[in-house]
């Protein structure tokens, strides 16, 4: 990144998104960081993109557009892969018609069709097609999860799942509390598909504990569609642990972020443990993190020990068992509770 703009409009430029002025100094900015890409923090309309390529002559990409191609290089399994085709089809559908401009001009005069214009019929066409096809298949996807699902139920191991901001820790947590091993890396979105183990507590008593997509601020509309077999998942999930970068400098509105999705997921009033994570950083050892009587960093004050709370370091260990033990309380604790599963 060479550099960054902000501008506050009381509402963006219908047909730039931008307005004049900045436009202006984006283009003056060429010459001084070669910048050969834009990335807008929003989603544009087609015509936003379309104009403002035109007017710096680089490419533009927006936030969706962006997330997409994260989402397309993570991507592992089947049913990621499909989600982010689908997402990325649906998203290109009515961005197309910039794409032949250069055939427009061409041909077609008066009442005649440019080559342009029937070639992005045809585009179209294709695109249609495979969106179809891919619907199809994610139909048949989701499915085959209503039966795996049906038939976990039946064998009754209640469902734990993970959620919280990207990088929050999701899959380091997964990792150290069932020694599998999934991709951990200091990027964003690391993992797309969901992934179950089972856990074993020393007691016997088991449970299945589910790693999800990282949720983000501003996670277009389209893409929470796209994903919606995965965040099916959580539905049947019988407790959410909610994992918090407590060291990042906007945790108290990353939380509010994953709130408001959980909200419209129709998750909000679903069970929930907030598990404060990567104390390590703040913290020298695991007796410190016993010791807290408040939560470092956080603008809301938590008085601890709460029950619906966990302190941890997923790197180190540091908190598991209590983690562990409040889960356990949470799922079998309550004799209504544990009913529901036998
Ligand atoms: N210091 C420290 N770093 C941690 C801890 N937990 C996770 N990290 C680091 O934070 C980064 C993100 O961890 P992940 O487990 O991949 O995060 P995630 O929530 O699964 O992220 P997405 O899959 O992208 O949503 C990695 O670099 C981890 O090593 C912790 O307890 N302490
Ligand atoms: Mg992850």
């Amino acid at each position: 990144m060479v550099g960054t703009l902000t501008q506050k409009l009381d509402a963006p430029s219908p047909t730039y998104y931008i307005g004049k002025g900045k436009i202006e100094e984006l283009i003056s900015l060429k010459g001084q960081t070669q910048y050969d890409t834009v990335i807008l923090d929003d989603e544009l309309s087609p015509r936003q993109q379309r104009n403002l390529e035109e007017a710096l002559g680089v490419k533009v990409i927006d936030r969706t557009a962006l997330i997409l191609h994260i989402f397309a290089r993570k991507a592992r399994t089947h049913e990621g892969k499909l989600q982010v085709e689908l997402a990325q089809h649906q998203y290109l559908l009515p961005r197309l018609i910039g794409q032949w401009r250069h055939l427009e001009r061409l041909g077609g005069g008066i009442g005649t069709r440019g080559p342009g214009e029937s070639q992005l019929e045809t585009d179209r066409r294709l695109i249609h097609k495979r969106i179809n096809i891919l619907q199809q298949k994610m139909e048949s996807v989701r499915k085959q999860r209503e039966l795996y699902r049906r038939h976990r139920k039946e064998t009754g191991t209640p469902i734990v799942a993970l959620v919280g901001y990207t990088n929050a820790g999701k899959s380091t947590l997964f990792n150290t509390s069932s020694k599998a091993s999934v991709d951990v890396e200091d990027k964003l979105f690391s993992t797309l598909d969901p992934v179950t183990r089972r856990l074993t507590l020393p007691t016997g008593q088991q449970f299945l504990i589910t790693d999800t997509v990282g949720f983000i601020h501003k996670l277009p509309p389209s893409i929470i569609a796209a994903f919606h077999a995965t965040l099916e998942e959580l539905d049947e999930a019988d407790l959410l642990l909610h994992i918090v970068d407590i060291t990042h400098k906007t945790a108290a509105s990353q939380c509010l972020t994953v709130e408001r999705i959980l909200a419209e997921l129709n998750l909000a009033s679903k069970r929930r443990i907030t598990v404060f994570n990567k104390l390590d950083l703040a913290l020298s050892s695991e007796a410190e993190l016993k010791a807290l009587t408040t939560i470092p960093y956080f603008e809301e004050e938590i008085i601890l020990p709460n029950e619906d709370v966990a302190l941890i370091s997923a790197a180190k260990g540091w908190g598991l068992a209590d983690l562990l033990t409040k889960i356990a309380r949470c799922l079998w604790g309550q004799l209504g509770q544990a009913a529901r599963h036998n």
